[in-house]
């Protein structure tokens, strides 16, 4: 369609409201150079300003969601062209950059930079062909987008550790038996399950949603406490929503809800 236009090595669609993301640089197994990264977040601006969208699904190939940031561009590169560009930070920013759900779709290796992008996704599902990594350490390096630390709170920190000092990449299997993914599916399936769950949430009150994801995030920054109490407000703001007084009613009048986003 019109959408995918402006880019080069993403194929952007929407499949009703659903975004589906795909990445395209098949020749380098969806390596991550700076291209590809200021097109994601075209890709997320877009996705974030359009209400006419829910969820977004982010994807690669059969053979490889990401096989790492790109190595050739990173190889002649020192400290001061990294640090004086700040580079990876827009990963942070992409991170941020929507208050709405998106799922990473993983298929084959997702390793490095890969691996880090798919655990800013809000879950993680898995065919089970997928290959999780952070073989950093293999290349003289450690992890630049997160790696180290979100992959130590999804897992664990025997997990975290062996495969960062190893770079032994984690079957679909473990991972889902570790907690670094929501659900195994297999390779066939991968797409059709994550954009059936990306239409469920698509289908459902935009605010409960993004309260809902802001919820579970919070868990990552706060105490207990201040993580429950944070929760409690929600809860009650939530409360005066037209979409609260419709959801409950809807349900007590054995119909299908109507959303208005009010
Ligand atoms: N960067 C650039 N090119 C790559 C990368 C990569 N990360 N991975 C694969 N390619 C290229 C290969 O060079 C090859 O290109 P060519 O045909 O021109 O030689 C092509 O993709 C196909 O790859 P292979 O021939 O190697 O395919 P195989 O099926 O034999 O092997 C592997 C697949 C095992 C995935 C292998 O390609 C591999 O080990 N790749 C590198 C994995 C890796 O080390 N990733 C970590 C990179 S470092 C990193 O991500 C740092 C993150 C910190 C900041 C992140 C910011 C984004």
């Amino acid at each position: 369609g019109a959408e995918d236009m402006a880019y080069e090595t993403l194929l952007v669609e929407q499949h009703e409201a659903v975004t589906l993301v795909t990445l395209n640089r098949p020749k380098a197994l969806n390596a991550l150079n700076s291209q590809v990264l200021a097109e994601l977040q075209m890709a997320f601006a877009a996705y974030e300003a359009d209400d006419s969208q829910g969820c977004l699904v982010l994807t690669g190939s059969e053979k490889a969601f990401a096989a790492g940031a790109d190595i050739k561009e990173m190889q002649p590169q020192n400290f001061a062209d990294m640090y004086g560009v700040d580079k990876f930070s827009g990963y942070d920013a992409l991170s941020r950059s929507t208050r709405k759900p998106w799922i990473a779709a993983v298929a084959g290796y997702a390793l490095g930079g890969g691996c880090e992008l798919a655990m800013m996704a809000d879950y993680i599902i898995a065919a089970e062909t997928a290959k999780f990594g952070q073989p950093e350490v293999t290349l003289g390096i450690a992890p630049g987008m997160g790696g180290s630390q979100r992959l130590t709170r999804a897992v664990g920190k025997a997990k975290a550790m062996q495969m960062c000092l190893t770079g032994r990449m984690m079957g679909a299997e473990e991972a889902e038996r570790a907690s670094l993914v929501a659900q195994v599916v297999l390779a066939g399936k991968l797409l059709e399950e994550a954009l059936n769950q990306a239409r469920t949430i698509a289908g459902l009150g935009p605010l409960a949603v993004k309260a809902n994801k802001e919820l579970v995030n919070a868990a990552f920054e706060t105490s207990l406490s201040e993580g429950v109490h944070f929760e409690r407000r929600i809860f009650f703001g939530l409360a005066s929503t037209q979409d609260k007084q419709e959801g409950m009613t809807a349900f007590i009048e054995k119909r299908k809800a109507g959303w208005t986003g009010k």
